[in-house]
């Protein structure tokens, strides 16, 4: 039978279920990714499993995120990881190497191969033609271990690409074309597979634009064909041995089918403040700018800022634009190094910026007060940068770089010079001595001493589900909450390690003093329960979302709508994903009312249906929790390293 690329890669790593969407499969994990902020509570959840080394074909600890290092604390995370990847078999990845999915896509990834990251993004890998997936740490973890990843069958969306990109449009109008059209919601369980005659055109780094930004989309993956031009990328990295063709069959059966003409696209942008706000450059035309921010692991290839170097070149930012770059890896930077291009930037006014996540996660370089802000980055979630009042905009290396020298909202084409058409090299300079521990890789170093600094501290564990659920609804939100209201980063990013502090910022920016409230109900016996509208927990993998409410008390959501990770993470972390049977009554429940669900366990058990009772309103309201057999008993178990402790001797049934 005709299949999609998709399906043959999970077919060729499944070890349970079978390919029908919707139902419950679990793969073989080949490659894992880590980075520091999500990959402390990964490596210390890796450790409480009691393995000695772990058990897949490359492991990869990155650090990335945290790297401002105000205070001590991000240096002793970056100690504790660099120490435990010795121990355990890893490769690490020291800061100033790069940034985690552009650091894979150069150096580890490989054509066939699934990637499982505790970081959303991971799913850059599909442009080389790997099945890669964004997950929580924990899922991470049992990886690591050996374990097989559990997973929904998604549906397969195919976005068949004809003709040819004109000068000025790139891979990031590609992306926001097909957010266009898919939006940033409610594609939970589906991924994306390219093709068609347009694909040939696309160098490697356009490709792992488009599938970095799936992320956006909420599908679980998306895949590009593995062909010529992914060779040419892998030889040029010095990896021809890792490629192998891959294409999907001439006849495979979609879900649904778009098609797109490379050739007909015109320059977008993403509008405050999501990246589904999609809008043509020329509807902004004339729009003053204050800040511009090129880089991110969605464009910091070489190509991308090679571009930007030369459409700076002899020329000047416009001097009410602040410009900074961030490259993607240290091979990117001593390219543009090599070829004189930093020359170029610097002479141009731009600010060199760490080869980091740095301004994307609103580490540094946040905008002033409603300032007007391009970049380059996959997310313009509110408050992200660092600056709630603060519009961001997402526009791809040519655009920002033209907006950077006029200071107003414009396309590359109208700077009225002639456009670079930038290729990959022949051969990338290789230097992978940032990159530790390949030699003891897979086997570890047993009596290596794992480093803890005082920021450093196990992650509380979940308890089983209640029979009686008694809470009090500690908040109301309202459509696409994502990760970065619930769990800031930026200024707090260096709590990741300490969960007890973490947590006095749960939904800070929403609510700053949500936190006291909900832990006031648990020191008063009482669980809180989050009540919320379409799409919640878009965005980031990061299990703190889950972890910090779970330490302040928090049990179960009611959402309208929950996104892929984040359930996976709640129901990791037991907290209850309840969606309401009937979307009309979440007008009817208000934050501080007292709810009750009687035989809670029983319907995680049974078949997922219950009851609230607002006591305070005196109404019952049905809910209802999709979940599959396995997360039923992890709800049970209370969170999955409890669930892997009761139920499986380690690490072969992980
Ligand atoms: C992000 O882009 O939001 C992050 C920071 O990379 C997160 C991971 C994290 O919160 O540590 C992600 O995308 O998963
Ligand atoms: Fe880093 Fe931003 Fe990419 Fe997240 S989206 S991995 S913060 S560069």
């Amino acid at each position: 039978m005709a299949t999609s690329l998709l399906y043959k890669i999970l077919g060729s790593h499944l070890v349970e279920g079978s390919l029908v969407p919707g139902a419950e499969i679990a793969i073989r994990v080949d490659q894992t990714l880590t980075q520091d902020a999500t990959g402390t509570m990964a490596f210390l959840q890796f450790e409480s499993m009691g393995l000695d080394h772990v058990r897949t074909e490359r492991s990869v600890s990155y650090v990335d995120h945290n790297t401002v290092q105000i205070g001590f604390e991000n240096a002793d995370d970056h100690a504790y990881l660099q120490s435990a990847a010795r121990r355990f078999g890893v490769v690490f990845s020291k800061p100033g190497n790069g940034i985690c999915h552009q650091l894979h896509l150069e150096r580890f990834g490989r054509p066939g191969a699934t990637l499982l990251g505790s970081d959303s993004h991971t799913p850059t890998g599909g442009g080389i033609g790997m099945v890669a997936i964004g997950v929580g740490g924990i899922d991470v973890a049992v990886a690591m271990g050996g374990g097989a990843f559990h997973l929904v069958c998604p549906r397969v969306v195919r976005v068949n690409l004809a003709g040819r990109l004109r000068p000025g449009v790139s891979a990031k109008d590609v992306i926001l074309k097909v957010l266009s059209i898919l939006g940033s919601k409610g594609n939970v369980n589906t991924a994306v597979e390219y093709g068609g005659p347009g694909v040939a055109s696309l160098g490697v780094p356009a490709r792992a634009t488009i599938t970095n930004m799936g992320a956006e989309l909420g599908v679980t993956t998306s895949v590009f064909p593995s062909d010529e031009t992914t060779r040419r990328f892998l030889a040029a990295q010095g990896r021809e041995e890792a490629w192998q063709p891959l294409a999907a069959d001439p006849d495979a059966p979609y879900d649904r089918v778009i098609d797109i003409d490379l050739s007909a696209l015109e320059p977008l942008v993403a509008c405050p403040h999501n990246p589904g706000n999609v809008a043509t450059v020329a509807s902004l035309r004339g729009k003053k700018v204050q800040q511009v921010a090129i880089g991110s692991c969605t464009n910091s290839s070489y190509r991308d800022l090679k571009t930007v170097a030369l459409l700076l070149r002899g020329r000047h930012v416009h001097p009410d634009v602040s410009l900074g770059i961030a490259c993607g890896s240290r091979q990117v930077l001593t390219m543009l190094a090599r070829e004189g291009l930093l020359g170029d930037l610097l002479a141009a006014g731009a600010r060199l910026l760490e080869n980091a996540c740095g301004f994307c996660i609103g580490c540094h370089f946040s905008p002033g007060t409603d300032a007007v802000c391009v970049r380059t980055s996959n997310r313009n979630f509110e408050g992200r940068s660092g600056t709630k009042s603060a519009q961001v905009y997402l526009a791809s290396p040519e655009t920002a770089a033209a907006i950077a020298l006029t200071g107003e909202f414009c396309s590359a084409t109208d700077l009225g010079i002639e456009l670079p058409d930038v290729a990959d090299p022949d051969a990338f300079p290789i230097d992978d001595s940032l990159f530790l521990y390949r030699d003891t890789a897979g086997r570890g170093v047993p009596d290596a001493p794992v480093l803890r600094g005082p920021n450093v501290g196990a992650p509380p564990r979940a308890e089983p589900v209640a029979e009686t659920l008694r809470a009090v609804v500690g908040i109301k939100v309202g459509d696409k909450i994502t990760t970065d209201h619930i769990m800031p980063a930026g200024a707090r990013l260096k709590y990741r390690s300490n969960i007890p502090e973490y947590a006095k910022y749960v939904f800070e920016g929403v609510d700053a003093d949500f936190s006291r409230r909900a832990a006031a109900a648990r020191d008063a016996g009482l669980a809180t329960v989050v009540v919320a509208g379409e799409s919640y927990g878009q965005g980031s993998s990061r299990e703190h979302a889950a972890i910090c409410p779970m330490y302040l008390g928090v049990r179960a959501v009611v959402a309208k709508s929950i996104e892929r990770i984040h359930f996976a993470n709640l129901v990791n972390f037991a907290i209850v994903p309840f969606t309401f049977a009937d979307p009309a009554d979440y007008d009817r429940v208000d934050a501080g009312d007292e709810v009750t669900v009687e035989g809670l366990a029983a319907a995680i058990a049974g078949d997922g249906r219950a009851t609230l009772h607002d006591a305070t309103k005196g109404l019952d309201i049905p809910l209802v929790a999709t979940l599959s057999e396995r997360q039923k008993r992890i709800l049970l178990d209370g969170g999955l390293m409890r669930h892997i402790a009761a139920r499986t001797s380690l690490p072969s049934d992980l």
